[in-house]
């Protein structure tokens, strides 16, 4: 079932679910080598969310700002390389929605715990917004916040469960979006975390 909440936004319910657990093994993996680490934003405030990355790039902030790296500033080595069969089902997500051409170089992954949030922000780190951006979320659900073009107004709720995939692409690519404090809870293949990949070309 696909959900269209415009032009080029879109939610397939479900869409990995039945993948849920090959995919988190590979994110162990990954996180095995590059660990997952609260990064403190350029105002000095400390993220919520933990994270790591895997890819040719990984994104990351500090005092100096928001960027991609292909080192992981944690191990001083590159980033854990994207396991295959993550970026052929981001890739197959991405086709199912119009997007043919997507090959993403970066997938971030953001470990929410009960209490962590994202504020209300556009990604825009990346050189080229004709791009979508895939993302995947797992364990727990949460509320995401979908909102337009430019800051302010209130945005639409849509809740995001395990195994859901959004497509994110041309005019919609740059619109802001976050997600509200996540509930307690578990879930049989997370525990008492939500976890959500997004797949980007930086
Ligand atoms: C999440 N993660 O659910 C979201 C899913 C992030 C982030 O926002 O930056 O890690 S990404 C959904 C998304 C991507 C690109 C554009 C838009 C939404 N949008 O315009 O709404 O944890
Ligand atoms: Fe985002």
């Amino acid at each position: 079932e696909v959900t269209q909440f415009s032009e080029q936004a879109y939610l397939l319910h479900g869409h990995v679910a039945s993948q849920a657990d090959t995919i988190l093994s590979h994110l162990r993996d990954v996180i095995k080598q590059s660990p997952l680490r609260q990064f403190v934003t350029p105002g000095g405030g400390k993220m919520s969310v933990r994270t790591s990355s895997c890819g040719d790039f990984g994104w990351i902030t500090d005092k100096k700002g928001y960027r991609y790296t292909d080192t992981d500033p944690i191990t001083k080595k590159p980033w854990p390389p994207m396991p295959e069969t993550l970026k052929t089902l981001a890739e197959q997500a991405a086709a199912k929605c119009g997007f043919e051409s997507f090959s993403p170089n970066a997938c971030l992954i953001n470990v929410y715990h009960p209490g962590a949030a994202m504020g209300l922000h556009q990604d825009k780190d990346e050189s080229d917004f004709s791009q979508p951006i895939v993302s995947f979320s797992f364990g727990l659900p949460v509320t995401f916040l979908w909102g337009g073009l430019k800051r302010g107004g209130s945005p639409q709720k849509v809740t995001l469960q395990h195994g859901d995939v959004l497509v994110w692409g041309g005019p919609d690519r740059l619109r802001y979006h976050g997600v509200k404090k996540l509930a307690n809870g578990q879930h049989p293949l997370t525990g008492n975390v939500r976890v959500n990949l997004t797949f980007r070309v930086r």
